[in-house]
């Protein structure tokens, strides 16, 4: 499952109408007083956040959005209609910002919350509005205002409640597979994954919780090595990172690759260095069965490691039912809190 996370449109209110010129005819009275009514107001663009919708990949074909124009007004003191407003439908969590200021908009967390992002321009004014006890047949009027444009980028931040983390090749897309029914590519080559996906595990009716692959972070990647560093801070989002190890490069390796990790996540920001880590040593098929409590506590160990940490094997599934219960027991215990 690829996922299409960031987007750029181009937004358009509508143009508010013109005000009318225009003077009453009537018969019988010969010179009627001004009655030209006022443009109508432009249609507004708003974004609004739908749970039906989880990707921005529409996005992709459709980039420009434009709302309706303000009628101009008329005589009979009649205001032009207004032009309808322009709803987006978005996914919950998109943030918005403006390309051109690189102001943050404004983000949609919520179901149904909407943003305006391009006020329609407010109609013009018709004569009868420049009446005066001095001028009583004005032939002022004035023109519908533009309405707000704004070159916009959509970013959606994964809600994921788990991220996991590791260095390229550790295991992560496999151990989605293994709990999930998601079926991210899994190959023997670094950087198979490419795009973060995400994937809900089931533990039961009602108990599950969305688990999200990144691609395998590598030294430097907190400065920018590698592909991982653009999707760390999806994971800031999250509520628990799973730190996947490959254990069967021996002991020492695999010590001097978690600290790598632990120091990138340490360098990215202090949100995701403070954030709850467990591990999840992975490929524990590969080691001798009777040698994995001896491998889990020299790690722990080693790493000085206080937190949970699991020997699994992602390949065979052995050791992850355990662990996705764990962490949904976890999930369940500080929602309470
Ligand atoms: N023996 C064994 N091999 C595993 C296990 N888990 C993953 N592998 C293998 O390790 C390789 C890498 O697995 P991936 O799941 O693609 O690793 P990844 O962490 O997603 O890698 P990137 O996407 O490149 O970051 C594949 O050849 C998997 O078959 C395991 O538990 N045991
Ligand atoms: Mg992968």
């Amino acid at each position: 499952m690829k996922f299409v996370d960031e987007a750029t449109v181009r937004v358009e209110a509508g143009r508010g109408g013109d005000g009318c010129v225009s003077f009453r005819r009537e018969k019988y009275v010969p010179r009627g007083g001004p009655d030209g009514g006022d443009g109508g107001d432009g249609g507004s663009v708003f974004l609004i956040a739908r749970e039906d919708i989880n990707t921005l990949a529409d996005f992709r074909v459709q980039r420009r959005f434009k709302a309706k124009s303000g009628r101009g007004g008329a005589g009979k003191e009649r205001t032009g209609a207004s032009g309808d407003n322009l709803y987006i439908s978005v996914p919950k969590g998109t943030v918005i910002s403006d390309l051109d200021t690189e102001e943050i908009l404004g983000d949609l967390s919520n179901v149904g919350q909407e943003l305006c992002v391009a006020q329609g321009g407010r109609g013009g004014l018709g004569n009868t509005r420049f009446k005066s006890s001095t001028n009583r047949a004005p032939r002022k009027s004035t023109v519908g205002e533009p309405g707000e444009k704004r070159h916009l980028g959509l970013e959606l931040k994964l809600i994921a409640d788990v991220g996991l983390v590791g260095l390229p090749n550790a295991g992560k897309s496999t151990l989605i597979r293994a709990v999930s029914d998601a079926k991210p590519k899994v190959a023997d080559y670094p950087f198979t994954t490419l795009h973060p996906s995400l994937c809900v595990v089931s533990i039961e009716t009602d108990r599950s919780f969305v688990m999200a692959d990144i691609p395998g972070l590598i030294e430097g990647a907190s400065e920018g090595a590698g592909l991982g560093i653009q999707f760390l801070r999806h994971l800031q989002r999250t509520r628990l990172l799973i730190h996947v190890i490959d254990v069967s490069v021996g002991t020492d390796v695999s010590v001097e690759d978690a600290r790598i990790i632990e120091s990138e996540l340490k360098g990215y920001s202090d949100g995701l260095g403070n954030q709850v880590r467990w591990l999840a040593l992975n490929k524990m098929d590969l080691l001798p069965r009777d040698q994995w409590d001896l491998i889990l506590n020299q790690l722990k160990e080693q790493l000085k490691w206080e937190g949970p940490a699991f020997a699994i094997s992602a390949a065979t599934g052995v050791g992850t039912d355990v662990m996705a219960q764990a962490i949904m027991g976890y999930l369940e215990e500080i929602n309470e809190t």
